[in-house]
């Protein structure tokens, strides 16, 4: 039976999309109409994630929510993308770095996305916003520092791929690029060379190329990357 993936174009779901390639599994994608927040719907959240957030990947009859956990599914079920053995210290390297990922970086990224939740004085916004580049800037300098340990690299765990480097991937994509206007932009990966490594050793896997293409997403994917070409209520931090 193949997987079900509720995504919407350069959502979170791009982590999930691109892993479900690499892995070469069956697989269909169910786009939500974010302009409609169908994902914000009773049935949406009784069935499948009660924040209302996207992505879900729902397996037979189990429905999973959150990006990192899925990604850990994922890899826990097909026995790849990442080390295995329970208690191992490639493991908890792994498990380390993914929470990170998840808990901080990207939450601090959906700060940036979603100011407005966050304070309700719309004049405090601007220095919200400062305040999380700041620190998201921090976290993308000490990656650079974990990545820079591994000299032949590319990849977040050296040479081996792992779930980590499409999370990191579709994190830096995002923090290039939204929110409108006040993103890093593309000057950042240059001075992080490590991280740029590996963005570009990811633009060349033809899963991440095909996962790209369905969303919509021309290349260069992270190196210098554009929005997808569609309505903005569509797009992912709108
Ligand atoms: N912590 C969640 C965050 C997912 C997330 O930010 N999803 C966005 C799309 S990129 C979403 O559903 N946004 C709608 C909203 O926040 O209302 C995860 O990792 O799955």
């Amino acid at each position: 039976m193949s997987y079900k993936l509720y995504s919407a174009p350069d959502s979170a779901n791009i982590v999930i999309h691109m892993i479900l390639e690499q892995l070469e599994v069956e697989f269909d994608l169910l786009w939500v109409d974010r302009s409609l927040k169908e994902h914000k719907g009773a049935q949406y959240r009784q069935q499948l994630n009660p924040q209302g957030l996207i992505p879900v990947l729902v397996d037979a009859d189990t429905a999973v929510f959150e990006t990192a956990a899925i990604a850990l599914y994922l890899s826990e079920k097909h026995q790849q993308l990442g080390p295995q053995e329970a208690g191992s210290a490639e493991r908890s390297r792994l498990l380390q770095w993914l929470f990170y990922l998840s808990n901080t970086l990207h939450a601090d990224l959906r700060v940036q996305f979603y100011p407005h939740r966050h304070v309700s004085d719309g004049a405090a916004i601007a220095a919200l916003l400062e305040g999380t580049q700041s620190r998201v800037l921090r976290h993308f300098e000490l990656i650079e520092a974990e990545l820079e340990k591994s000299e032949a690299g590319p990849w977040f765990l050296g040479e081996d791929l792992s779930i980590l480097d499409f999370y990191l991937g579709a994190l830096c994509r995002w923090s290039m690029l939204y929110p409108t206007g006040s993103a890093l932009g593309i000057g950042f990966v240059n001075s992080n060379p490590c991280l740029r490594r590996l963005l570009a050793a990811l633009e060349e896997l033809p899963g991440v190329q095909r996962a790209m293409g369905l969303q919509t997403i021309k290349a260069p994917f992270f190196l210098a990357p554009t929005p997808p070409d569609l309505p903005p209520e569509q797009v992912s931090a709108s």
